[in-house]
């Protein structure tokens, strides 16, 4: 087994501040993406603890564990957005809106940070302005390269922002979506932003919603992968320190529910930034006390799917899984969900078919068995796409198949 090489932290990766109040404990989980190949089956894979933490000075929520990030964005780290239909459609509607919105056009520039497989940047690119994607995965990186988009296998931080600014690179848009809750230094992720952000250029990023994942009880998008959660205060806090105001906020539906924030400056903020920000405060989001009745609906949520997929078996029914997402390893390692109820996980990205689902032994294959073998249930665990999964299997569903949706409370639909 591969030795669980990890920091715990005692100091909050926002404000520096000591006194992190832990929350919700998920256990010894295996990294969330690292998916097990036929080759290593059977060879004990490394567990590490996952422990979630509120921090009192700046509410920033937050695990205690940080996993090295060459670990987790290596070789192998097998997400490629663009096998979400529904994300590629997200991101067009955004692109196009900031394209409009900005006058963008040929003198500009968009960088991406987490640009992943060119998924976003071939929006801007498409509508003529100049992109630059930053993404340290090798595999997602070189699929963005061979789409013609300039890309650089790297990780991000202010050090790097320097480097390009020296070589004159100056951004007009830095899209950062998904990527924050990723980077166990937060402060030198922002400060990065701030170096390389034209004066007048704005930075629009989206992430999970803090107040959707404990309103919805989503724990399983906590993974070592998502070092912080953000609420609208935590992020304000964190970027102004680096001297970019938050100028808009906007809730989005995608992942569970997500925030899309722009920074900017020399631009008044618009009246959604203190509408949020009131809101936050009005429901206790900044207090400790918000947090602390997660735990308990989290067990809730663990049992109350065990004693479904029990009932279901106990009827005798086969059942699979859909979505070898990385919210599926937290979701099926937390709660004990394994081979002992399902007997395999499809998912549409090649690059995760054949291999297996992390500390469960569960193959993952193409979708196209569901149809074939027919189980009586597919438990999805890419619930944030239930809608667009279930569309796609009218098949399954005209020959009887039915779904199990997990969060936030576990149903037959
Ligand atoms: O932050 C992250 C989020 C944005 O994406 C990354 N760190 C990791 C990843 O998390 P995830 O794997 O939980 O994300 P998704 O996008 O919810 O995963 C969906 C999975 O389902 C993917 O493996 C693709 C697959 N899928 C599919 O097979 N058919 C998705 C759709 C929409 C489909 O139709």
């Amino acid at each position: 087994m591969s030795e669980p090489i990890f920091k715990t932290t005692d100091r909050c990766r926002g404000c520096g501040a000591e006194g992190l109040r832990n929350f919700l404990d998920l256990g010894r989980v295996p990294l969330a993406d690292a998916l097990v190949p036929e080759s290593r089956r059977g060879i004990e894979e490394a567990r590490y603890p996952l422990t979630v933490a509120f921090c009192p000075s700046c509410s920033l929520v937050q695990i205690r564990e940080t996993v090295p990030a060459t670990t987790l964005f290596g070789e192998e780290y097998p997400y490629y957005s663009s096998f979400s239909p529904y994300l590629v459609e997200h991101s067009r509607r955004n692109v196009e809106a900031i394209v409009d919105d900005r006058r963008l056009g040929p003198d500009h520039l968009a960088v991406e940070l987490a640009s992943n497989d060119g998924y976003l940047l071939q929006w801007f690119q498409k509508a003529g302005v100049k992109v630059l994607g930053i993404d340290p995965a090798p595999g997602p990186a070189q699929a963005a390269i061979e789409k013609g988009i300039p890309t650089l296998v790297e990780f991000f931080d202010d050090d790097m922002a320097g480097r390009l600014r020296s070589e004159g690179v100056v951004a007009d848009v830095i899209i950062g979506n998904n990527v924050l809750a990723h980077v166990p230094n937060q402060n030198r992720f922002v400060a990065g932003i701030a170096r390389l952000l034209a004066d007048d250029g704005i930075a629009v990023h989206e992430f999970p919603y803090v107040r959707d994942l404990v309103d919805h009880v989503e724990f399983d998008t906590i993974y070592h992968e998502h070092a912080c959660y953000f609420s609208v205060h935590a992020v304000r806090d964190l970027y102004g320190r680096h001297g970019l105001p938050l100028i808009k906020v906007e809730h989005l539906p995608i992942h569970g529910g997500s925030l899309r924030v722009t920074f900017g400056r020399g631009s008044a903020p618009d009246p959604s930034v203190e509408e949020y920000l009131s809101e936050e405060r009005r429901i206790g989001l900044t207090d400790f006390t918000y947090y602390e009745a997660f735990a308990g609906r989290v067990k809730n949520v663990k049992a109350e799917l065990r004693a479904l997929l029990d009932d279901l078996k106990s009827e005798g029914a086969s059942i699979a899984a859909y979505g070898a997402a990385a919210k599926g390893t937290t979701l099926l390692n937390y709660t004990g969900v394994g081979a002992n109820y399902l007997e395999y996980v499809v998912d549409r990205n090649v690059h995760k078919q054949n291999w297996y689902m992390p500390g469960v032994d569960l193959p993952i294959h193409d979708p196209a068995v569901l149809v074939t073998d027919r189980p009586d249930y597919t438990l999805i665990l890419a619930w944030n796409f239930k809608d667009e999964i279930i569309a796609q299997q009218q098949e399954y569903v005209e020959a009887g198949g039915r779904f199990v949706i997990p969060i936030p409370h576990p149903a037959v639909q």
